[in-house]
């Protein structure tokens, strides 16, 4: 979802191969599917343009900060992460943040946008300190960068930290997490913007 949420707002060509998911058994489909382009065997992963040496191996690159940051370097006319110093920064430690914690929330609430499951979140939110403790710090970063860039989105324009963070705003959503009303506002501002629309 997030690489192809920042491909698409930003208007960057690319071709979408959706692969049927039953599951991540080895032997599933999915997962032989996966396989044949991506050594880490996940999804997402972009195949890039080898432009250095077109006859070399196909460039297949996995790891949504890994395909952000290929992407903003393949098109560094595209505000793919804000062009203020200090607020790239801090944007880059959100997303990094996020890829090297959260293990709470990300293990008790699996994705899933076409679920909606208020009763498990309910019980979540009840008897897991450490989904509560994910979530307060989640809604503290964003207040605070809000506060620093004035919004709508985090970092002023739409970007790749807001990409980054789209996943936990359909896990909010997906377990109605409770959530102050300026996450609730911001989750607003997301949720009407037109590439997420169309994810
Ligand atoms: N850290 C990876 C996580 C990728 C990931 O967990 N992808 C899930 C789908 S959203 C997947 O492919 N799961 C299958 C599996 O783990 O076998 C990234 O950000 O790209």
């Amino acid at each position: 979802m997030r690489p192809w949420l920042v491909l698409h707002a930003f208007g960057i060509k690319f071709t979408e191969k959706p692969i049927p998911f039953d599951g991540c058994s080895q032997s599933s489909q999915f997962k032989q599917s996966v396989a044949k382009y991506s050594p880490a065997g996940r999804v997402p992963f972009l195949q890039g343009s080898n432009n250095a040496s077109p006859q070399a191996d196909p460039l297949i690159i996995w790891e949504t900060l890994a395909t952000i940051e290929y992407l903003a370097e393949q098109n560094p006319q595209l505000e793919n992460w804000p062009r203020d110093v200090g607020l790239r920064a801090k944007a880059r430690r959100l997303c990094a943040e996020m890829y090297s914690g959260f293990f709470a929330l990300r293990r008790q609430c699996p994705m899933n946008i076409k679920a909606y499951l208020p009763q498990i979140g309910r019980l979540l939110w009840r008897d897991k300190f450490l989904v509560r403790k994910d979530i307060h710090r989640i809604e503290t970063a964003w207040r605070n960068i809000l506060k620093l860039s004035k919004g709508p989105f985090l970092a002023l324009e739409f970007n790749a930290l807001d990409a980054f963070y789209a996943s936990v705003i359909t896990l909010i959503q997906t377990y109605k997490l409770p959530v102050s009303e300026n996450t609730v506002q911001y989750m607003q501002h997301i949720r009407q913007h037109p590439s997420v629309k169309m994810a």
